[in-house]
């Protein structure tokens, strides 16, 4: 399915960030900082695919209205549509995950983050972890990749680098005007004064890695043209475990550790897929309804 020019291999792909791009280097960079950027993994005409692919899945799953920042139908559509499954499996993006999660891993969720043209919606200050519902939770990442432009103008994801290294931080819960993040979880500003902050400008079909302590954000989109689309495919290594039992999708390895197996469809929209994605939606949804992690829990 996919155009796959050249080496696959993590430094290969990288073409910023790293003077020497060594996979090793690559990889301490991570651990240093906690992101990876402007990782090339698909065409943009392959990117363009995928968001027909969204647009249809929208006017399905939302009746033609927009898909809303926090509506169930934003999650886990790589249990409903065959194309998503494809993504959450694209070499390229499995080539990477196993340098830093090893070979063993689960795709655990996935989401749309869609940002209107010219909308107030951001993303506050936050860290993955906060709400996650897993441990250990130094084996989890999120890659985000760009289904349309994702610049600065747009909104794209900005880092606070190295804050991965602090663990779980405090968060306030302060839902506001255009907060994308259902409760409004927030790492105060001051603390956030303490670290470099980096943006992560991508092109259609380029993504982003980010670990799920590191401290992160996003604009608004202030262009007047497009929508910014991105899918955050969540990965987690099998060892790592939910709060709660629940299923995740094996695209590593060959044991599901103590998850539960999720099917991979067959066909989109199917019978058997929309049943499947349903069950796993609301399970997800179930595991999440927690409290605040503690500090550096
Ligand atoms: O899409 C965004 O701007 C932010 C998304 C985010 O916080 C995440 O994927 O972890």
């Amino acid at each position: 399915m996919w155009i796959l020019e050249g080496d696959i291999a993590l430094s290969a792909m990288l073409k910023t960030e790293t003077q020497d791009s060594s996979v090793e280097t690559t990889v301490d960079f991570f651990r240093k900082h906690g992101y990876i950027t402007g990782i090339d993994i698909m065409t943009q005409q392959e990117a363009e695919e995928i968001r027909k692919v969204f647009d249809e899945y929208e006017s399905w799953a939302c009746n033609g209205e927009s898909i809303s920042a926090n509506g169930n139908e934003r999650l886990k559509t790589h249990l409903l549509l065959t194309q998503i499954a494809e993504v959450v499996r694209h070499p390229r993006i499995l080539a990477v995950v196993e340098d830093l999660l090893g070979p063993e891993f689960v795709v655990w969720s996935s989401d749309w983050n869609i940002k209107n043209a010219g909308t107030a919606d951001h993303f506050s200050w936050h860290q993955d972890s906060t709400y996650a519902a897993l441990r250990p939770m130094e084996h989890v990442l999120t890659c985000w990749l760009a289904i349309s432009e994702a610049s600065e103008e747009h909104g794209c994801l900005r880092f606070a680098d190295g804050s991965h290294l602090c663990g779980q931080l405090m968060h306030h819960e302060q839902p506001g005007a255009g907060n994308m993040l259902s409760r409004g979880q927030t790492v105060p500003d001051e603390y956030i004064d303490k670290f470099r902050v980096k943006s992560a400008p991508l092109r259609p079909g380029q993504m982003s890695i980010h670990h799920s302590h590191l401290v992160h954000s996003s604009g608004h989109n202030s262009t007047q043209e497009d929508r910014r689309i991105g899918l955050a495919i969540r990965y987690a290594a099998t060892a790592v475990k939910g709060f709660k039992p629940e299923s995740a999708t094996l695209v590593s390895g060959e044991d599901l550790g103590s998850w539960k197996r999720e099917p991979r469809p067959r066909f989109s929209y199917s019978e058997e897929a929309v049943a499947a994605h349903d069950q796993a939606v609301k399970s997800f949804i179930r595991a999440r309804r927690i409290t605040m992690a503690k500090p550096n829990s």
